[in-house]
């Protein structure tokens, strides 16, 4: 019994160290792109991770820049946000994404692949 609890908490502990804040998945013919962030997403600097899956492997050596934006609205122009990841291994690719405020955030990932064509997944966000 008193085991049991110990090894459930040991657990609950180390679920809790590796569960992400935010997560989310976009996908297309071409790949399957997974987004997440340690820390839920906030107004200002985000670093948010991109896995890339093609034909469910990993990929490595893409290049991946990433595009956040929102349309124009009644008193506020067109905000844009635009940088490039740096590849961590493992599919993985990191950028550090800038929302300048709150709202639905449109989200662009432009991928050129080692190999074969350019694509471009879509996807958004709520902050
Ligand atoms: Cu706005």
């Amino acid at each position: 019994m008193k085991l049991t609890g110990i090894i459930l908490g040991l657990t609950l502990m180390f679920g809790g160290l590796h569960a992400a804040a935010f997560e989310k998945e976009a996908s297309s013919k071409v790949a399957v792109i997974k987004l997440s962030s340690e820390k839920p997403l906030v107004v200002g600097n985000n670093t948010i991770v991109f896995e890339v899956f093609k034909n469910g492997k990993a990929t490595t050596g893409d290049e991946i820049t990433v595009k956040s934006f929102m349309p124009a609205m009644p008193g506020m122009p067109y905000m844009e946000d635009k940088t490039p990841a740096k590849e961590l291994g493992n599919g993985k690719y990191e950028s550090v994404v800038n929302f300048s405020m709150g709202g639905t955030w449109q989200i662009q990932i432009f991928v050129t692949p080692k190999e074969g064509k350019k694509y471009r997944l879509k996807t958004s966000v709520n902050l």
